[in-house]
């Protein structure tokens, strides 16, 4: 347990270092070599995908929000009163504030978010605008399963709240694997809101994963920054480059930290070789069309009850039931 804080505790089950040191030592061993997305989002890494979200090229926040401003209204009325909304990966927690004012009455907000410095920041920003509300911060992985802490009042029903398209940067699998979970958080009754970016041409995809002021390439470089902080890495960061490129065919956004030249680097108290150019797999980011949104959510057994775009086409909003 953290230590309280006006009025609110977080139940910190925050992965411990040991993860991240076994995970790269395993990732870098591979073929090809691969590190988790999900290790992005340290303290650091968390306020650089907050630059990213305020970058020209980066449209996805920009009109999920603004989407969101819009259908808040019949989100609520389809919603209902009195629900328990259940947020996964809360980030600076601006569009959850857009959310939580649209409900009718909802009775309590369990955030689950990886970087505790984010969980606090959105949780302090939250309790500010809605003091009557029961805040449950967890800092957690939510790709595992969460206990979710029981509210003090009787929920009408859960809402799922997974924004960001974030769905997107799991592969097939875990992502179905993902909806599975979510759909157990969501009970019999309950709904689940996700935001999905949409296919579009090739030129804005990649425009928004290579910002011209180099944002999302420091963002990338982090999780190297990060291994040298917290498993005895060596890495020299000028000596490896950020490569984001769209594969038509899979519909996703490939970001690979290519190395500039053949070297050999210390990391979790191990040599790892690298040739000139090879790739260390670190994330994809998943596009979607209504088809392809409807196909994952039947595997998993859901259903489309409502979807909202915004005029371009861009971002979908789309209300999941089971
Ligand atoms: C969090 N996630 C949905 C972002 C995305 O667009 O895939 C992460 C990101 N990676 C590079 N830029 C943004």
């Amino acid at each position: 347990q953290h230590p309280p804080a006006d009025g609110w505790t977080v139940l910190d089950l925050a992965p411990p270092a040991a993860d991240l040191r076994a995970d790269a030592r395993a990732g870098l061993r591979a073929n090809p070599k691969r590190l988790s997305s999900k290790y992005f989002y340290d303290a650091r890494g968390s306020r650089l995908f907050e630059a990213i979200t305020r970058q020209p090229e980066y449209y996805l926040t920009r009109v999920e929000t603004a989407l969101l401003e819009a259908v808040a209204p019949r989100i609520a009325q389809r919603v209902g009163p009195n629900v328990h909304v259940v947020e996964l990966g809360t980030g600076s927690g601006i569009k959850t504030r857009q959310l939580l004012d649209a409900l009718d009455d909802p009775v309590a907000y369990t955030s689950v978010e990886i970087s505790m410095a984010a969980l606090l920041d959105s949780t302090r920003a939250v309790a500010d605008q809605f003091p009557h509300l029961q805040l449950l911060p967890v800092c957690a992985d939510f790709t595992r399963p969460v206990p979710l802490p029981p509210a003090q009042r009787a929920a009408r029903r859960t809402l799922v709240f997974f924004p960001g398209s974030t769905l997107g940067n799991f592969d097939d699998d875990d992502a179905l694997e993902l909806l599975r979970s979510i759909r157990e958080t969501m009970g019999p009754d309950g709904l689940a809101l996700l935001g999905f970016d949409l296919v579009k041409p090739v030129e804005r995809l990649e425009a928004a994963y290579n910002d011209a002021a180099g944002v999302t390439a420091e963002f990338t470089l982090n999780l190297l920054a990060r291994l040298n902080r917290e498993a005895e890495g060596r890495f020299d960061l000028n000596r490896f480059a950020h490569h984001a490129a769209y594969s038509v065919e899979r519909e996703r956004i490939e970001t690979a930290i290519v190395s500039r030249e053949a070297q050999t680097v210390q990391v979790a108290g191990e040599a790892i070789d690298f040739a000139a150019g090879e790739r260390i797999e670190v994330e994809i980011s998943r596009k979607y069309t209504g088809a392809s949104i409807r196909t994952i959510a039947a595997q998993a057994g859901l259903a489309v009850d409502e979807t909202w775009t915004d005029d371009a086409r861009d971002f979908a909003l789309v209300l999941l039931r089971a």
